[in-house]
């Protein structure tokens, strides 16, 4: 191979990797993903586009949560990580904010048939679960709201998906109707995981449990693309 090809070729490869780290691959389902980066300073506005992608305004979504925006008081808030875990967390907003923050495009999808992409910003809930240290038996995440409103998912997805703890969206808060001061985002599961107001993650040994829409027939898995 020519010199000259060979600086081609390698540009090309360069070209591609790092096409791979910066651009949002559009998934199927309109489903538009950003890499998982830490979290950097995007000044103190909130944005309506990220990377050449339209975000949508989360305050501005319908509202279906089953009891209305909860008002979660801060100064009382504590997040319990608890039940299948060796060393039972009440964690401040603070220190739960004290582990790394990272930003990631996701988009939700929710049954009733709309969806919403933002650049959802928090700490990994790896990180967090490492802290409470859950047993060899536990199985289930559990997600409890302010609002007793439940979901769950496998240990292994919330792990292996390296899902976020959210407190901010489009580089601002969330407010009380989005979930404040914790929403879930449950990448690549429909929008009844993306737990809101969370106020307890609870990890359990039972890999049947059904949360509060899971119990009317909403399906547990809840994926939003199900390989074929
Ligand atoms: N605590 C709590 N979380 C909740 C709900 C709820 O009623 N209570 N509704 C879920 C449903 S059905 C959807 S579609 C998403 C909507 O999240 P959004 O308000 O950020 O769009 O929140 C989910 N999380
Ligand atoms: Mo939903």
């Amino acid at each position: 191979m020519s010199r000259t090809a060979c600086i081609i070729l390698l540009a090309l490869l360069v070209g591609m990797t790092c096409g791979c780290t910066t651009q949002s691959p559009t998934l199927q389902g309109g489903d538009i993903k950003g890499p998982l980066v830490p979290a950097r300073d995007l000044g103190t506005t909130e944005i309506s586009n990220y990377e050449g992608k339209p975000l949508n305004d989360f305050k501005a979504l319908p509202d279906n949560s089953v009891r209305g925006p909860q008002s979660v008081d801060l100064a009382s808030y504590r997040l319990v990580i608890d039940e299948a875990v060796r060393s039972p967390q009440h964690l401040t907003y603070a220190e739960v904010l004290s582990h790394t923050h990272y930003q990631k495009l996701i988009t939700l999808h929710c049954v009733e048939g709309w969806s919403a992409t933002g650049l959802f910003e928090g700490v990994l809930m790896k990180d967090l679960l490492a802290q409470a240290g859950p047993l060899p038996s536990a199985v289930t995440v559990i997600f409890h709201g302010q609002d007793d409103y439940t979901t769950s998912l496998p240990l292994a997805t919330v792990l292996e998906r390296n899902m976020l703890l959210a407190y901010r969206v489009n580089n601002g808060d969330l407010v009380a109707r989005n979930g404040y001061p914790f929403q879930l985002a449950a990448e690549d599961k429909l929008g009844y995981k993306w737990c809101k107001w969370v106020v307890r993650i609870e990890l359990s040994t039972d890999p049947d449990f059904k949360g509060f829409w899971e119990r009317q027939g909403y399906g547990n898995d809840a994926e939003v693309n199900p390989s074929p």
